[in-house]
């Protein structure tokens, strides 16, 4: 390979793809193929679907739009388009078998390292470069869907890892992020999507913000305080749904006498007090809140919190500084299957000390999503801007199961707001007055 080395280059782009591949091959090696045909619950693909879809796309992006290939197997583009066919229809279809699904991402993964080969010396792919980033990014963001596929599949576990590292410090409750304005969103960063786009000021007011996301401790003390019991603490949106759903805890958490357990990835433990909870749905975060007393942070005051370094006024694209993400910083890319105690990596502390704003737990904001000023689809319209329009709910920071090509401070999550298989928890936020 000859191109262009640095951020966003040739040499990234097949460490992010290479990496992307063997996750993507863990989680579809670790069950049979009976397994992988299943569906293991309406709300999701079978895992065959997504490795295929997976392949799909980057046979779509990269080999016909960057390489101007004839498709390789035109007859399938249907089964593996996303709007065409919702997840609950994708076991009824004529889908490729996990024999050929991995013969057929193979063959593209092939053809697109042949492809990455060629790109010539001098051309630092600038005008290509970003497709390569967005397909690394799109299987990695699959694989974190298929993360929650396995934790929605009954039976004994079949994936393991070590458990995150446990917290060091006693921390204040929350940190004060003083008025004024910062640069939110990235016009630089090489392989930002759509969404993340245009760098843009925005005025933020003065407010505080949880040190860490709330704790499965914390979540307690609201579901003993009533908190699922007092319509008052919810939109009338969020209490309909409670109802209907007869939601009374954390989504996998089990009853066990007086005490909760939780059944993570075929294990029943405990309910841990210091870790954040997840599973949340945005109607119980925002419940949550309002039974503190507090709210839901915005996605601007989520995103000034955690890049916003107010001695140079600049916005750092983690809340570290510059350096890429490493074990020291956060609990990203599937190293562990939990989240680490709140107030776990003090090298991942932002510029006004919140901890963990990456990895962990995606953090829900009161926000919707929407196009900042400026916001221009590209490379296509489904993949953003067709969610725009206030059914989706802003989440931010990735989870344990986000990988860090598909993770910065300027990242966008969406989902709708009753969601909770994703790997959703929360932090809260309250005004703070001017200074
Ligand atoms: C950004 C996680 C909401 O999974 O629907 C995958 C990412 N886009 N394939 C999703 C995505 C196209 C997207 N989310
Ligand atoms: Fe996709």
């Amino acid at each position: 390979a000859g191109a262009a080395e640095g951020a966003g280059g040739t040499e990234d782009a097949w460490r992010a793809l290479d990496r992307a591949r063997r996750r993507t091959q863990l989680l579809t090696d670790a069950v049979d193929d009976a397994d992988l045909t299943r569906q293991h619950s309406p709300l999701m693909s079978p895992l065959v679907w997504d490795l295929a879809h997976i392949a799909s796309q980057e046979e779509i992006w990269l080999l016909r739009g960057v390489g101007g290939h004839e498709p390789l197997r035109p007859e399938i583009d249907d089964l593996y388009d996303a709007f065409r066919h919702p997840r609950a229809s994708r076991p009824q279809l004529p889908l490729l078998g996990p024999a050929e699904a991995r013969t057929y991402a193979r063959d593209v993964r092939g053809r697109v390292l042949d492809l990455l080969d060629q790109a010539p010396g001098d051309d630092p792919l600038t005008r290509d470069a970003f497709a390569f980033g967005m397909i690394a990014q799109h299987e990695q963001q699959h694989d974190e869907t298929m993360l929650a596929t396995h934790q929605l599949r009954a039976g004994a576990p079949v994936i393991d890892a070590p458990d995150p590292p446990a917290a060091v410090d006693l921390l204040p409750d929350e940190v004060v992020v003083p008025a004024g304005a910062f640069t939110m969103g990235t016009s630089t960063h090489p392989w930002a999507l759509d969404n993340e786009r245009p760098a843009h000021r925005v005025e933020v007011a003065a407010f505080a913000l949880d040190t860490t996301p709330v704790t499965c401790g914390a979540y307690l003390r609201f579901m003993d305080d009533g908190g699922y019991d007092d319509p008052r603490l919810w939109t009338a949106e969020g209490w309909a749904h409670r109802e209907r759903e007869g939601l009374e805890a954390p989504g996998f958490w089990i009853r066990d006498g007086r005490d909760w357990l939780r059944r993570r990835f075929g294990v029943l433990e405990p309910v841990p007090a210091g870790e954040p909870v997840v599973h949340v749905s945005w109607y119980e975060a925002d419940a949550f809140a309002r039974w503190a007393g507090r709210r839901l942070p915005t996605e601007a005051e989520w995103e000034k919190a955690a890049r916003h370094d107010p001695a140079t006024d600049t916005s750092r694209t983690y809340p570290w500084g510059e350096e890429e993400p490493t074990a020291e910083h956060a609990n990203l890319g599937q190293r562990h299957l939990r989240p680490a105690a709140a107030g776990a990596y003090p090298a991942g502390a932002s510029a006004y000390g919140a901890r963990q704003m990456l990895g962990d737990v995606w953090e829900w904001t009161s926000s919707d999503f929407a196009g900042y000023p400026g916001f221009a689809a590209w490379p296509y319209r489904e993949y953003s801007e067709v969610f725009f329009g206030g059914d989706y709910k802003v989440l931010r920071g990735g989870s344990f199961g986000a990988d860090a090509v598909a993770c910065r401070g300027t990242f966008r999550n969406w989902d709708y707001p009753q969601r909770r298989q994703i790997f959703a928890g929360f932090r809260t936020a309250r005004d703070a007055g001017p200074h």
